[in-house]
């Protein structure tokens, strides 16, 4: 039977958090067991906000790391760095060129972005879709498990794929390019910042108490979560509007600690915070510990860990260079031979 195929990546624009896990990365864990799996690092998207080269590289090969220390299996999957396969920059310029000015504009992540880099904003920025719509249509995704957040940049894949691509240059019968479906699991697709239950969770918010990285120490952790904004109501729940924080904090116990949402909505159903919240510290340090120790590990074997990227890398290249071959013929593009 033909495994239904997955596409995903992190950006390595920092220190992996608790929502790049929750929301991402521990689906594709369960995924790659039944799917064929294709993880990047997303380096170039990286480069749409300001950064420094060094710390750029550092972060990417941490990111590869933490994938694996996070369960992705070199064996069962491709894993790769998105900028060594050239497909993705060249795809993305055929792409750029079918797709509306306006669509772009309406992009939230943009909105919010554009805001913050004032008048600095780069044209990569407001391309940002456009090659995250390349990274998922060369690689003939089925399936994309994604975040909340990153819906409407699915949605425009999507668009691109069938109303731009294959409606003008291919048929019904053949079509150019395969048009994906977003996969978001419902628990932790969104986790909030510690200190605004209404804001995501980010890695580039300013505020390094909003969130709990991958490779917080445990005191760190214990401290992060004792700043965690709370409100004066004692007992937590789920899915109260006028309590963002107790759901997010809620919702974080139940996934760490393994024991699910009805469970921990009777334990801390009339908990205070003072009780609460050294509870969801031991959770955290007990879940993130073993990641921690494997991506130690790792990053002591960097030999190993560039093989496994070089071999993730061979991979992907021979699928990514078919689609982006396909596409030029389709557009009229010349070709080598
Ligand atoms: N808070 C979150 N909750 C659930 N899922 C999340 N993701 C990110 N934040 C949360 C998911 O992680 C994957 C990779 O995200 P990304 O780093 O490529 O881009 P992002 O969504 O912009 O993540 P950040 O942390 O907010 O990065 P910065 O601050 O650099 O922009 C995606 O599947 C995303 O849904």
């Amino acid at each position: 039977m033909v495994r239904k195929r997955v596409l995903s990546g992190v950006q390595p624009t920092g220190a992996l958090h608790l929502g790049n896990w929750l929301g991402a990365i521990r689906n594709w864990v369960e995924l790659q067991k039944n799917h064929e799996t294709f993880v990047c690092v997303v380096d170039l998207h990286a480069l749409t906000v300001p950064n420094d080269p060094k710390i750029l590289s550092e972060n990417t090969i941490s990111t590869a790391a933490l994938y694996i220390a996070c369960g992705m299996n070199p064996k069962e999957c491709s894993i790769f760095v998105q900028s060594q396969i050239s497909a993705h920059s060249e795809l993305c310029w055929l792409l750029n060129c079918v797709t509306p000015l306006n669509w772009m504009e309406r992009m939230i992540q943009f909105k919010e972005k554009s805001i913050k880099q004032g008048d600095n904003v780069s044209i990569g920025l407001l391309d940002y879709p456009v090659l995250m719509s390349a990274d998922i249509l060369l690689y003939d995704a089925d399936l994309v498990p994604v975040g909340e957040d990153q819906k409407q940049h699915l949605e425009l894949a999507r668009d691109i794929a069938q109303n731009r691509i294959n409606s003008r240059f291919g048929t019904k019968k053949n079509p150019i390019l395969k048009v994906p479906q977003s996969l978001i699991l419902k628990e932790g697709a969104k986790i909030m910042s510690l200190t605004e239950g209404n804001s995501k969770m980010s890695k580039s918010d300013p505020n390094e108490n909003s969130r709990i990285t991958l490779l917080d120490s445990p005191d760190l952790i214990a401290k992060k979560i004792k700043r965690a904004k709370t409100d004066a109501e004692v007992g937590l729940e789920f899915d109260n509007p006028n309590r963002p924080e107790a759901n997010n904090l809620l919702t974080l116990y139940s996934i760490l600690s393994g024991l699910g949402r009805e469970v921990v909505a009777k334990e801390c159903a009339t908990m205070g915070w003072g009780e609460f919240k050294p509870l969801l510290a031991e959770a955290t340090i007990a879940a993130l510990t073993p990641i921690q120790s494997r991506y130690n590990g790792l990053m002591n074997e960097r030999d190993e860990l560039n093989n496994i990227l070089k071999i993730g890398r061979d991979q992907a290249e021979e699928v990514a260079d078919a689609t982006l071959k396909r596409l030029q013929n389709a557009m009229g593009l010349l070709s080598r031979s």
